[in-house]
């Protein structure tokens, strides 16, 4: 690791919101870099909270997290957003237009915001943005929050990280509900109604105290959950109305925050969230770095001609030759 680095890194940890910066990009461009941040500040990291937010296009979710910033900056905590948009091929305009409408909402010392696209990120977007997650964390951010809009199974995947899952929903036709995937429904802990100022606030909530009696023991038994997830569900899922304009309830919502961040703690489900954090992630980092290692083989090795020619004569057949490339892997699938 180069010198600049070195720098870089000590100023990272005494908490220069440039540094990050910097490293967030030199993380972003090349694996191996990133690889070796992740090493040298692994062990500074793990005292962030983590609140993964999302919701519809126009739920309101970047005036929502503004007024949350502008709360949280009001307690002189640091706070980092990572905005993620798994849908996109770059970063658009809409997030761009986000950044400087969030910054028009406090100051800018405390708060530092990173807009990330699907660029094809070298082993996934939800691990650049574990790495993005640590950085920031190690730059001693007290509070981290990751945004996606509603699509899925990919922001189930960005948000393992997250301590608290929260979700955007706003007023009127029960779309919203409908369009909430599964696999973001079980990890939700939080449910806001937004727009509160609008008709309708008390029927959407009235709809998702149906929604949620209605999922429990589908929630807490299911199968089709995730096992990882399974183990931790033993929060019953709050449900708060906002006002994120006026900033009407947000007190309240820090305090449900607040309580979520307690139950963790008090009753150790904080210990298998860490453990399961840490298999989601290196089981995807695995996957990248064994996909590198067969492309690389595949590349480069005469066995694999070999192999070719035999399934050419029919000696041995694709799946055999698979076999065989474990084999000479090394992995041991006996394990
Ligand atoms: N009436 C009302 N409008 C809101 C509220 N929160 C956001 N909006 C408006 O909803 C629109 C979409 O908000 P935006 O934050 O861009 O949503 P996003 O697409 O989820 O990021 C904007 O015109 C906001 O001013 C709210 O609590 N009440
Ligand atoms: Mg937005």
């Amino acid at each position: 690791m180069g010198n600049s680095y070195k720098d870089l890194i000590t100023r990272l940890l005494e908490g220069e919101l440039r540094a990050a910066a910097r490293l967030i990009t030199l993380a972003e461009n090349d694996i191996k870099t990133a690889e070796e941040i992740i090493n040298s500040i692994y062990k500074y990291t793990g005292n962030a909270y983590i609140i993964g937010i999302t919701g519809a296009p126009g739920s309101g979710k970047s005036t929502f997290i503004s007024t949350l910033v502008k709360k949280y900056t009001e307690q002189d905590k640091k706070i980092g957003i990572i905005c993620v948009d798994p849908s996109s091929p770059l970063t658009g305009g809409a997030l761009l237009g986000d950044r400087i409408r969030m910054k028009q909402h406090f100051s800018l010392e405390n708060v530092f915001i990173r807009s990330m696209a699907n660029r094809g990120q070298l082993g996934g977007l939800s691990r650049a943005t574990e790495d993005v997650i640590k950085i920031l964390d190690a730059n001693k951010c007290d509070v981290i929050i990751v945004e996606t809009v509603g699509v899925g199974q990919s922001e189930v995947d960005i948000f393992k990280s997250a301590h608290s899952v929260l979700v955007l929903l706003v007023p009127g036709l029960g779309d919203d509900i409908q369009t909430i995937k599964a696999g973001i429904m079980e990890i939700t802990d939080i449910f806001v109604v937004n727009k509160m100022d609008l008709e309708g606030a008390d029927r959407k909530v009235a709809e998702l105290v149906q929604m949620l009696e209605l999922n429990m023991n589908y929630k807490f038994n299911s199968e089709v959950l995730n096992d990882d997830f399974a183990k931790i569900r033993k929060w019953t899922p709050e449900i708060v109305k906002t006002n994120s304009i006026t900033g009407e309830n947000f007190d309240k919502l820090l305090k449900i925050i607040a309580k979520h961040k307690e139950f963790l703690e008090h009753s150790g489900v904080i210990q298998n969230y860490k453990r399961n954090r840490i298999k989601s992630e290196t089981l995807q980092i695995l996957k990248y770095k064994l996909t590198e290692k067969i492309e690389q083989l595949f590349k480069d090795s005469e066995k694999i001609e070999e192999y070719i020619n035999k399934v050419m004569e029919k000696s041995i057949d694709p799946y055999s030759m698979a076999e065989l490339i474990i084999e000479l892997l090394g992995i041991n699938n006996n394990v």
